[in-house]
């Protein structure tokens, strides 16, 4: 009964130090040109532009897109954009850049963070200078919280994925454990 037991444990134990990685991507194809995003929570993600807002643009117009019809930027489309993370994730991708009818050499920077504000800044990339279309930046670096967007032409955003690495808590598997461990001590107690 006792090796039953600490098998028992042995394996909540080891749920417990166990990680989820789950893979998220927002192509912003289900909202409509125009919706404001400013501060709303997509899903583990809230994007936020403090002066101006963030709003989602057509992606035939100049502002262009990665995937599909729609991308977004801040109402300007100078402005930075900046993407507020729930839990820490340990990869970040972003797409910038505009339509096919520009002429401007466009470059934007990725600037990732160890806190959803302040903190320290875990990493920076610019991208090399694109004409029309957009290229992605992208970080592998474990506890990124926040990524601001920053562009000195006029840019706008897609396809932004990140992956989240959940633990299981081990005070939950604790919870678990602890009626279980109740019932065969009473048991054992009976037996005896
Ligand atoms: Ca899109
Ligand atoms: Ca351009």
């Amino acid at each position: 009964m006792t090796k039953l037991l600490s098998a028992a444990a042995g394996c909540l134990l080891s749920l417990a130090a166990a990680s989820h990685a789950s893979t998220t991507t927002l192509d912003f194809e289900e909202f409509a040109a125009g919706d404001d995003l400013e501060g709303l929570d997509l899903g583990g993600v809230t994007i936020t532009s403090p002066a101006v807002g963030v709003t989602v643009f057509d992606g035939s117009s100049s502002a262009g897109s990665n995937s599909g019809a729609r991308s977004i930027a801040s109402r300007d489309i100078v402005s930075d954009v900046i993407f507020t993370f729930d839990n820490a994730v340990s990869f970040v991708e972003l797409f910038g850049g505009d339509g096919p009818a520009t002429s401007d050499a466009d470059t934007w920077t990725f600037d990732v963070y160890d806190a959803q504000v302040g903190g320290n800044l875990l990493g920076t990339l610019t991208s090399s200078p694109l004409v029309s279309g957009h290229s992605s930046l992208s970080f592998s670096i474990a506890g990124i919280l926040r990524a601001e967007a920053s562009s000195t032409t006029r840019v706008s955003y897609d396809d932004l994925t990140f992956t989240t690495v959940s633990q299981v808590p081990v005070p939950a598997a604790a919870l678990l454990f602890a009626p279980a461990a109740a019932l065969f001590a009473r048991r054992r107690r009976r037996s005896a």
